[in-house]
């Protein structure tokens, strides 16, 4: 029976070895619910990385180790040290990070890290060719993998290739800069099928392809020597069901935590008061730092809302390995020390800030206390938080404030739009949120939340995935001329 193969740098589970035992649990992030129907239920296998490099794994523990992914249809696939070093946080994360979404300052381009996201992206290829049988699909995700599409097609040019990328593609002018250019492009274009969240990175991404490596293309397809390549844009969806059920869980039950207590409380005493949630991953991308200066702006000039507003800030600490995210905590831990220090009062801090992950249940209090995300990105592939900050607004109530550069902007017009370097507009936009009448509220919320229910993350992962069925007839064609 022929199976898909989904690859992603990360396997959907976390291991953990305790007392010379291996546990694996799976992960419950979005792109595993997406992915369920495609892995789980049609005897799919998932291949990555297990999070636990070669040396932390014992060498007595390693079958139990394979043992424990394979019960979860996963396939590790084993790398060290300096891999994890040279691949992921340097030229993933040094190099395609920063330049994918713009931030040309911060982009390395180092030889040596080049090399090992080669290498890397070899070992997976060894691992996927290692089980791929005839008839098998394949569907790669994300800017780790984007040589192992051609590395696959190479020694099986029979099987159907789909790769989904879940960050910007830069426009050219930006792409460019990079010398590996070449490589990357040919690499995906090992695929069958290229997935973006929207038509304006698609658009992006031929433009490369044509430019760089002058190859025919047309609105959504380019014409290679033996095959025609497709690349469309598939809107990421979240598992709308599970945030809108346990939102509406957590509002008939009594029992609240100790975090919604004290969100209630703060409500309670100032009764006009509004909380303005933020999410991220501490990223220089989200835009925090604007946020932060953009919401010290605000107070300043309506100071009529002092006492009445609170931020409330999580960052989920992310690639602190990495000195641009050192450099940005302390940033970020300064400038909430500066906007609480010189607006406090005895009864009110302006910012309730938390750099932590949170257990779901702990998210959804906070979607579903706030009245207003704010949500700033100075670029952001999709952002899937506003996404569900719309979901678990049972009530209909809640203003989303998006930024025009995140994805989830095209797809979410009745939020307030933003652009994230614009304090003056994010000001009145925050003043405009705070004075919004619950009808409008009630009247955008409706049209975000009938799009969010039926462009769900499983009818995208559908979506994708028959899509990449259909190129097989559109290359059998080809092949017949
Ligand atoms: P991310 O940059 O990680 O993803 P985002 O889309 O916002 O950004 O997803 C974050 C996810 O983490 C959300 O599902 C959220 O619920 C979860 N999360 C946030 N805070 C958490 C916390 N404290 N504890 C637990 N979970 C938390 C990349 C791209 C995005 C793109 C996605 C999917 O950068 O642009 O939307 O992939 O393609």
């Amino acid at each position: 029976m022929s199976k898909t193969i989904i690859i992603s740098n990360r396997l959907p589970l976390q291991l953990q070895i305790e007392n010379k035992t291996v546990h694996a649990t799976p992960s419950v992030g979005g792109l595993a619910t997406g992915m369920k129907s495609v892995h789980k239920d049609s005897n799919g296998v998932w291949i990555g990385w297990t999070g636990l490099t070669e040396e932390e794994i014992p060498a007595n523990l390693l079958d139990d180790v394979i043992e424990a992914t394979i019960k979860e249809q996963c396939i590790p696939v084993s790398l060290t040290k300096e891999d994890i070093d040279g691949f992921y946080y340097g030229f993933s994360n040094r190099t395609i990070w920063p330049l994918f979404h713009y931030f040309m300052e911060f982009t390395e381009f180092e030889k040596e890290s080049w090399q090992s996201y080669v290498t890397v992206n070899e070992k997976y290829a060894e691992v996927v060719l290692d089980n791929i049988e005839e008839g098998d699909t394949v569907w790669v995700h994300d800017y780790q993998l984007m040589l192992l599409p051609a590395l696959i097609k190479k020694k099986r040019p029979d099987v159907q290739i789909g790769f989904f990328l879940h960050i910007p593609f830069p426009s050219y002018e930006v792409f460019r800069t990079l010398p590996w250019r070449e490589e990357i492009l040919k690499g995906l274009l090992g695929s069958d099928l290229i997935g973006f969240h929207t038509y304006d990175y698609q658009r992006h991404f031929l433009s490369s392809v044509s430019r760089i490596l002058r190859h025919e293309v047309g609105f959504n397809e380019i014409t290679l020597k033996d095959r025609i390549v497709t690349a469309n844009s598939y809107p990421m969806g979240i598992d709308y069901n599970k945030f809108s059920k346990a939102a509406a869980k957590h509002d008939a039950t009594k029992n609240q935590s100790e975090l919604q207590r004290r969100l209630d409380i703060h409500i309670d005493t100032t009764p006009d008061a509004k909380m303005i949630l933020s999410i991220d991953r501490l990223d220089y991308s989200k835009g925090i730092a604007n946020r932060l200066r953009a919401y010290e702006y605000f107070l300043e000039k309506y100071p009529e809302f002092k006492e009445k507003v609170r931020l409330v800030m999580l960052a989920v600490p992310s690639r602190s390995n990495v000195p641009q995210y050192q450099l940005l905590k302390k940033e970020i831990d300064e400038l909430v020390g500066r906007i609480n220090g010189k607006f406090s009062s005895v009864s009110w801090t302006p910012i309730w800030y938390f750099y932590r992950s949170m257990p779901f249940e702990n998210l959804i209090d906070l979607y579903t206390t706030c009245d207003i995300a704010l949500l700033t990105p100075i670029r952001d592939g999709m952002n899937l938080v506003a996404k569900e900050y719309i979901a678990t607004r049972t009530d209909e109530t809640g203003v989303l404030i998006l930024s025009e550069m995140a994805g989830a902007a095209q797809e979410m017009s009745e939020a307030l739009i933003i652009n994230p370097n614009n304090f003056e507009e994010i000001a009145d936009t925050l003043k405009q949120a705070i004075e919004m009448p619950k009808a409008e509220q009630i009247k955008r919320n409706k049209f975000l939340q009938k799009r969010l229910r039926r462009y769900n993350v499983e009818k995208w992962a559908d979506d994708f995935m028959t899509a990449l069925q259909d190129t097989k007839h559109k290359s059998d064609i080809v092949k017949a001329i």
